[in-house]
């Protein structure tokens, strides 16, 4: 499957969105470009050591409905991406800054942002609110 619309890429679990989640998808929209999402299948959610309220068919149904969402894919190691890249034709590679320079090694693919990782709001925080 050949891609010519160029996009922009992340990765995440997403589980229980919140408004950080939301702030970098935003960001990653005002790129301009139409926003592909890894989203890291419940087994990768294992090796992440993270533990998702929500299983990866609730997430991606969320995120297929934030505007400017194209696709959701599934993410399922660590070293996919630079395949994705190429698959998807991406420009860009958005992620939170508490992942600064850990993808660095893909920037002669892709150009790279870290944002801002918004701070005080977790998914974690709000599943021990639940609790
Ligand atoms: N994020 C943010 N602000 C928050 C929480 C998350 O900007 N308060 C960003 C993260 O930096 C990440 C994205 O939202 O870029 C998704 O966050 P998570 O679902 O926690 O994703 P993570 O577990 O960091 O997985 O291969 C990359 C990994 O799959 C990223």
């Amino acid at each position: 499957m050949e891609i010519s619309t160029q996009c922009t890429l992340t990765y995440g679990t997403f589980d229980v969105l919140h408004y950080g989640h939301i702030r970098l998808l935003m960001k990653a929209s005002a790129l301009g470009l139409p926003v592909r999402i890894g989203l890291s299948t419940d087994e990768f959610n294992i090796l992440k050591n993270k533990k998702a309220m929500l299983k990866y068919e609730a997430r991606k149904e969320i995120l297929l409905n934030i505007k400017n969402v194209v696709s959701v894919f599934p993410e399922e190691t660590w070293d996919q991406k630079r395949n994705d890249i190429l698959k998807y034709n991406a420009k860009y590679l958005i992620m939170g800054d508490d992942w600064e320079s850990k993808f660095d090694h893909l920037s002669p693919l892709v150009e790279i942002r870290y944002f801002e990782r918004t701070p005080y709001i977790s998914s974690s925080e709000i599943r021990e609110i639940r609790n």
